[in-house]
Parts: structure tokens; C-alpha cells; sequence
């Protein structure tokens, strides 16, 4: 495979951004390898700069729920462009797709709009600190939610593989607020929840921790969370930047039936460009400024062409709700074939899988919490990854990432995968 042009690409990048990259991940770093340069991208298929074409299942970290370049989104986009990109004031784009929003998921009673992930996070933090009035969080170890100060504790993603758990530049006073439990072990979170009583402000959960692999919750763990939150006058946050729109319409609160009360939503919710949500109980929301005291503003927020691009995104998914059942499925066949392939070739292998979002890891422990995850053999990821990428199949390039299923894969794709993991 000829990567000449990449590479040449990255040799200027890394003159120019800190590993040649906008986000440590996308460096290769850990899997012996050189980033590729991407031209376009269409459907299930992602093309490089040398014009190598690769079935993707990255699909930009989870946008890409609907394939890349959808029709119809990109037509939405191009409409929404030529009126102008951007202007630092309402449209009724922001209120339709709050009504969307609304309807898959009847938590988010109110909402508001920012750029990223982190942004939301963070955002979902302070309005739950500003209603109780307390200050500290309570986060799961290996679950990540963005980069924000107070949140890279513990935290999953890159900065697990960069082997930096715990970020410089963090001041130690800025992460003593934030309390780490164990996912899956309801004892840790009760323990943190009795040694500081009346102080816990919320708890944030990824509810399918997808930044460590992807590790499901445990029977049960889900609805303890929802009532010891409840029990304890905190707010119950999860973070729904991966599993929203992709578990089902109602994300992960719908696939679990859990009602939190607050959500950030990001990746899907901005059909592919930059967009995040946060949003929850009216009561909780109320205290956004310029109704409340908690301060939260953007100039791209509600972005009128990002708007555009989640409305019909998420309007798709909601006229299609068989989509779910193709994604699952197919996601299905994958995890059958690691599992088969681990069996064939003699390799102590684990494969969690949850609707469309799946990760087979290096190991013989069933993973279900950050120690197990990263019980995983890097090296012998890092050889499937090579294989993988030089059989034309684009994985996540880290352990820790999950393997995202869209609904352009066909059934043929999925076949053609499947043989190259088999082999
Ligand atoms: N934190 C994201 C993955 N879980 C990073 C994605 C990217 O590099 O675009």
C-alpha cells in the first residue's frame, strides 16, 4: 500500500502542530504507524490523500452514524451555508432541533447548544453545581469526558494510551473537587456518597463507557446510579456524547430506561459538524444564565449550519428506526467473528459489543471495568490494527476507542471484514 503522500504530509504537520495533529489520537501513536491523510470520504468508505480506499469504521469517532456525506445532509448544509455561517443570534433552527431533541429524549426538558463534548460536559457540571449549590463531582475511573480542567482525572481515550493518566498543566486544586469510583462497582460509588454527605453536587456516567473500549453496564448498575443520586440530592449526569442517537433514537437513557437528569449530547447530535448539547430537568436549566446565575455562553453556539446538519441527522434516525436494528445486527456478525478467529488462531480474546458500538480486546478477563480494559496486550492490537489497516479496513488506531457501525455498511462490507479478521 503506497502512503508516500501521507507521509510526506506528516513530516510538514508535525512541524506545525504537536504530533502533526488537532487530537492526540488520531497520531497512531501507539500502533507503530504513521497517521493517513485524508481526501474524502463517502458512505462507509474513507479515502487517503495516495487514494488507498478503506472501509471505516471510525466514522469520525461516531458522528457518522448515517455514513459519511449523506445526501441529504450534506444538502441541508449546502442550503443552510448560502444564507450565511454564522451570525451570534437566535434562529428557529436552534428551537426545531430542541423539539427533536425533546421528543427522543423527554429528560431534556430544556437545553442549550455549544461546540464540543468537553464544552457540554463542563457546561452540565457547573449548571448542577450552581442548583445544588455543592461543589463536588463524582466521575468513573476510565471514563472520559472531554478535557476540561476538572475532568481529566481518571479519564479514558487518549489519555490512556498516551500513558499520561493524568494531564500536566492541571493544577492540583482545579481536580480535588472531582471524587473517581469504579465503573460497574456499586460499592465504590456508595462509599464516595457516605464519606461526603450533602456534598456531592452530581455524578457524571458514561452509560456504555465507549473511551475504554467499550464496556457495558452491568445489570442493574444503571438504575443503582439513578437512585443513590436520587437518595443523596445529587444530580445524575450521563454523558451521552457517544451512545446518544446511536444505542437507539433516546440514546442510551431510552435503551436502559433510565431517566437522568441531565444529558450531554454530542458527535450525532451535530449530523458530523461541530456541535454539543446539554440539557435536562427545566428545573435544573432554569439556572442557565440569562434566567439563572450559572454563566455559559458561545459565539458559534446554536451555529446555523451545524443546526442544520443535526435537524436532518437526527430527523433521519427518527424516520428510519430500523436503521438500529441493521447496525446492531451487523455489529453482531463482527463481535461472532473476533470471537471466532480469537477460537481458530488461539488467542485470549474478549469482545464487548452493545448495539453498534463493539471492541475486542486483547485479554482472557471479561472486561467490565478500566483495570480489565487495560489488561489488554497492546502489541497484539497494535499487530490486528496493521493487519486490519493494510487489508483495507480503517479501525480505530488505540485499544481504547470503539469500533463504530454505520447504517451505509453493507451486507458485504460486513462479510469482507469479517474474512480479514478471520484470516
Ligand atoms: N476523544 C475522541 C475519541 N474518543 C477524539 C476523537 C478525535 O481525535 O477526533
Amino acid at each position: 500500500m503506497n502512503t508516500s503522500k501521507s507521509e510526506a504530509m506528516f513530516a510538514e504537520a508535525i512541524k506545525m502542530m504537536p504530533g502533526g495533529v488537532n487530537s492526540p489520537v488520531r497520531a497512531f501513536g501507539n500502533v507503530g504507524r504513521n497517521p493517513l491523510f485524508i481526501k474524502k470520504a463517502s458512505g462507509s468508505h474513507i479515502y487517503d490523500v495516495d487514494g488507498n480506499d478503506y472501509i471505516d469504521y471510525v466514522c469520525s469517532w461516531g458522528p457518522g452514524i448515517l455514513g459519511h456525506a449523506h445526501p441529504e445532509v450534506i444538502e441541508a448544509v449546502q442550503k443552510a451555508v448560502v444564507d450565511g455561517l454564522t451570525f451570534g443570534a437566535p434562529t428557529e433552527r436552534e428551537t426545531k432541533l430542541c423539539h427533536l431533541v425533546n421528543e427522543c429524549m423527554p429528560s431534556m426538558e430544556m437545553m442549550r447548544m455549544v461546540s464540543s463534548g468537553t464544552e457540554a460536559v463542563m457546561s452540565a457540571i457547573r449548571a448542577a453545581r450552581g442548583y445544588t449549590g455543592r461543589d463536588k463531582i463524582i466521575k468513573f475511573k476510565g471514563c472520559y469526558h472531554g478535557h476540561s480542567d476538572g475532568l481529566l482525572v481518571k479519564a479514558g481515550s487518549a489519555a490512556l494510551t498516551s500513558s499520561v493518566p493524568d494531564s500536566a498543566g492541571v493544577p492540583k486544586s482545579f481536580t480535588e473537587k472531582t471524587l473517581v469510583a469504579l465503573y460497574n462497582d456499586e460499592n465504590s460509588v456508595r462509599e464516595l456518597f457516605d464519606n461526603n454527605k450533602g456534598e456531592i453536587a452530581a455524578l457524571i456516567v458514561e452509560p456504555v463507557a465507549a473511551n475504554m473500549g467499550v464496556v457495558p453496564p452491568k445489570e442493574g448498575f444503571l438504575s443503582f446510579l439513578r437512585e443513590i443520586t436520587k437518595e443523596n440530592g445529587a444530580v445524575l449526569i450521563f454523558d451521552e456524547v457517544i451512545t446518544g442517537f446511536r444505542l437507539s433514537a433516546g440514546g442510551a437513557q431510552e435503551y436502559y430506561n433510565i431517566k437522568p437528569d441531565l444529558t450531554t449530547l454530542g458527535k450525532i447530535v451535530g449530523g458530523g459538524m461541530p456541535m454539543a448539547v446539554y440539557g435536562g430537568k427545566a428545573e435544573i436549566m432554569k439556572c442557565v444564565s440569562p434566567v439563572g446565575k450559572v454563566y455559559q455562553a458561545g459565539t458559534l453556539s446554536g451555529n446555523p449550519v451545524a443546526t442544520a446538519a443535526g435537524i436532518k441527522t437526527v430527523e433521519l434516525l427518527m424516520k428510519n428506526p430500523d436503521i438500529y436494528a441493521k447496525i446492531d445486527g451487523n455489529a453482531k456478525k463482527l463481535a461472532k467473528a473476533y470471537e471466532e478467529a480469537a477460537k481458530k488462531n488461539n488467542i485470549a480474546m474478549t469482545v464487548n459489543q452493545v448495539g453498534s458500538l463493539l471492541c475486542a480486546y486483547f485479554t482472557e478477563q471479561k472486561v467490565d471495568d478500566y483495570d480489565k480494559a487495560t489488561s489488554s496486550d497492546l502489541e497484539a492490537f497494535s499487530a490486528y490494527f496493521g493487519k486490519m489497516l493494510d487489508g483495507g479496513i480503517y479501525v480505530a488506531p488505540s485499544q481504547f476507542e470503539a469500533m463504530f457501525v454505520s447504517a451505509a455498511h453493507t451486507d458485504e462490507e460486513i462479510q469482507k471484514t469479517c474474512e480479514l479478521i478471520l484470516k
